[in-house]
């Protein structure tokens, strides 16, 4: 008996519609999504330390019926992996959940098991004297905790099992739809060495203290900004030692960085502003950056300029302004324009230490015009 090593994915969502992002970029972020999954078919071809069994644990597509060139690419790397000796298993998740007729009863992946209807699946690699258990999602009981009141027998020594769905003690859902809970507790009793998980999109470490090494790897390449997806772009890369020890390491395999920045630009001048946005951009980062606070009239014509600024320095950059109140004192406010005019002639004329106290006065003298 040797140690197994496994590779360990989920929420591919290949085909994504990246709809926030203009065409040609949603375009470009699909094929990264696809260079993603061909570098995590690429770790568990390693020449020095091959896989032995590829896991995907849910959501392989973003819809229940995938766009052509995702399904063949998918495919195709799936072949790859078995004419290399790695058995890849699979589940469905909410996203491609299965239904009689569905995609995954007219295509048959080249997988070793694709476990597509609801209950407990159990398939024994003797070979490796391990069992892979699945609980595939029962999209018409998506309230139901399948861990619950679960029985399971493992009759090898090692045993790894698939589930895509919510971790309750997270404190919260990060995909907006709470399929399948479960609490670390129900973890903790689970018999099997590792428990692959799906449907959180960042990767986080889900072992409860006492029972099973449990990981959702995350989106291998982001496909939103925010839930979850700032921590997203890596795999899971696994074994189990002959004496049942689990070790994981997490590797990167996206291109792109989605980052979403919210600032509030009321004590910011422009220079800071533009600094706290460019500070820590790179070229392959896609970003939204969300404006608001009550600035003074030179940040916020600033914040206007930042997106074609700022656009060349990464993949992509968007800019939304939502500033409080300041343009809503009428111009015919003779006693308002008058202030703003004479603070804003300061700003101009004061020297460089002098702006953030004349724009601190602006500010408070807006918010006293507002009250008034
Ligand atoms: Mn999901």
């Amino acid at each position: 008996m040797s140690t197994i090593r496994f590779v360990h994915c989920a929420d591919l969502h290949l085909g994504a519609k990246f709809s926030m992002l203009p065409r040609q970029v949603a375009d470009a972020r699909r094929q990264c999504q696809l260079d993603a999954f061909a570098a995590a078919v690429d770790i568990a071809l390693d020449d020095a330390l091959p896989a032995d069994v590829f896991l995907i644990a849910g959501d392989s597509f973003d819809a229940a019926t995938p766009p052509l060139r995702e399904l063949s690419f998918f495919n195709s790397q799936l072949r790859r992996l078995k004419d290399n000796g790695v058995r890849t298993f699979i589940i469905p998740g909410n996203h491609d959940q299965y239904q009689p007729g569905s995609w995954w009863d007219r295509s048959e992946p080249p997988a070793e098991a694709v476990f597509k209807k609801p209950g407990l699946h159990k398939h024994i690699v003797a070979i490796l004297e391990l069992t892979i258990a699945a609980l595939p999602a029962d999209p018409t009981k998506s309230s139901v905790n399948l861990l619950r009141d679960l029985e399971l027998n493992i009759e090898t020594d090692r045993s790894i099992l698939l589930l895509h769905g919510t971790w309750l003690n997270f404190g919260r859902d990060e995909c907006d739809v709470e399929y399948h809970p479960f609490s670390s507790d129900d973890l903790a009793k689970l018999p099997v060495d590792y428990v692959a998980l799906g449907h959180f999109h960042g990767i986080r470490d889900a072992t409860p203290l006492d029972g099973p090494t449990a990981f959702y790897p995350g989106t291998p390449e982001a496909i939103a900004f925010g839930t979850g997806c700032e921590d997203a772009g890596c795999v899971i890369v696994g074994s189990i030692a002959e004496d049942g020890n689990v070790a994981v390491e997490q590797r990167k395999v996206a291109r792109g960085r989605h980052r979403r920045l919210r600032i509030d630009c009321t004590n910011q001048s422009p220079e800071s502003l533009e600094r706290l946005v460019a500070d820590d951009l790179a070229r392959d980062d896609y970003v939204l950056v969300e404006l608001g606070g009550m600035p003074c009239a030179e940040t916020a014509v600033a914040a206007n300029e930042l997106k074609e600024k700022l656009q060349g320095m990464c993949a992509h950059i968007d800019v939304t302004v939502e500033f409080n109140q300041i343009g809503e004192i009428p111009e015919d406010n003779v006693f308002f324009v008058k202030f703003r005019d004479a603070i804003e002639q300061k700003l101009v004329d004061a020297p460089e230490e002098d702006k953030p106290k004349w724009r601190r006065v602006l500010e408070l003298g807006t918010v006293a015009f507002l009250s008034a």
